[in-house]
């Protein structure tokens, strides 16, 4: 029988990536996010490409009722999740605390901490009943050290440092792994959603050096997940080879 995995965020960047590659190795895969058209697309090409099973849901992590009604909606078949990959998360402003937007705040910490928090308390309970699991939350090298204008993005995935450790502890007598993964930086459309949709300030964050792609982290995902039961890949930090911090970049000058 195939292996289940759900991905938070599979819309897009790093989460469409990892559900393209676990459906590739073999893995059935519950697709998630809160844009439906792109869940179908997505439906489609692993249906095409793979002979895995696809399950769409659509719902928002920051709201507990509609993630619990999606989760809970799930057919039998389906609800035996083996692998729970929280993807879904954003960066929203870049800004000093004394001028950032409130609301960027509210959503940055609504989606990153208690979107990551809903969704592993409603898949996590039958993986403990079964003794059986592995919950990869997507952290960040924000996660690591903070840089100037990201405090708040920062905290949050501090937290999800945080929580990922207590979550293992958490698991420890049920025998289920938890790995926390924390690319640099990855060209996706996080820089796009961060800045609001100004095409060339996104541009900018990858300009001057080779950034990571997202087929980089699906592959680290890939390498947690197939190791043997006895072995948790507990942190893995992956970044550029021209990033040595959240803030810090080898370019090359522009003539
Ligand atoms: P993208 O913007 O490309 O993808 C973000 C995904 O998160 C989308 O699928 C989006 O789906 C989903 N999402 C956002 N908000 C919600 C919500 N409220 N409810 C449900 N889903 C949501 O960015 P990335 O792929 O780069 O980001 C994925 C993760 O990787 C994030 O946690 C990010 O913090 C982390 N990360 C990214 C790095 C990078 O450099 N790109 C580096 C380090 C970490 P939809 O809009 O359809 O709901
Ligand atoms: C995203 C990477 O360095 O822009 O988490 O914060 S960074």
């Amino acid at each position: 029988m195939k292996k289940i995995a759900l991905i938070t965020g599979a819309t897009s960047g790093l989460g469409k990536s990892i559900a393209l590659r676990l459906a590739k190795e073999g893995y059935n895969v519950i697709i998630t996010g809160r844009r439906k058209e792109r869940l179908e697309e997505l439906e489609k090409e692993i249906e095409i490409k793979y002979e895995s099973k696809v399950f769409s849901l659509s719902f928002d992590v920051r709201s507990y009722d509609q993630v619990a009604k999606a989760i809970g909606s799930l057919p039998e078949e389906w609800k035996a999740i083996d692998v729970l990959v929280n993807n879904a998360g954003l960066a929203a402003g870049l800004d000093p605390i004394f001028a950032g937007d409130v609301d960027d705040w509210e959503q940055m910490i609504d989606t990153n901490i208690k979107g990551l928090l809903y969704v592993t308390r409603t898949v996590s309970p039958d993986m403990v009943a079964r003794k059986s699991g592995h919950i990869i939350n997507i952290g960040s090298i924000a996660g690591k050290g903070v840089y100037p204008d990201g405090a708040v993005y920062c905290a949050t995935k501090y937290a999800v440092n945080a929580l990922s450790q207590g979550l293992r502890m958490d698991m420890l007598p049920y025998g289920i792994r938890v790995t926390q993964i924390c690319p640099g930086a990855v060209e996706t459309e996080f820089s796009l959603v961060r800045f609001k949709g100004d095409q060339s300030r996104a541009d900018q964050v990858y300009t001057g050096y080779e950034n990571l792609i997202a087929d980089d982290i699906a592959d680290a995902v890939y390498y947690a997940v197939s190791q043997p039961p006895h072995v948790d890949i507990q942190d893995m930090l992956v970044m550029p080879t021209a990033q040595a911090t959240g803030n810090m970049f080898y370019k090359e000058e522009k003539n």
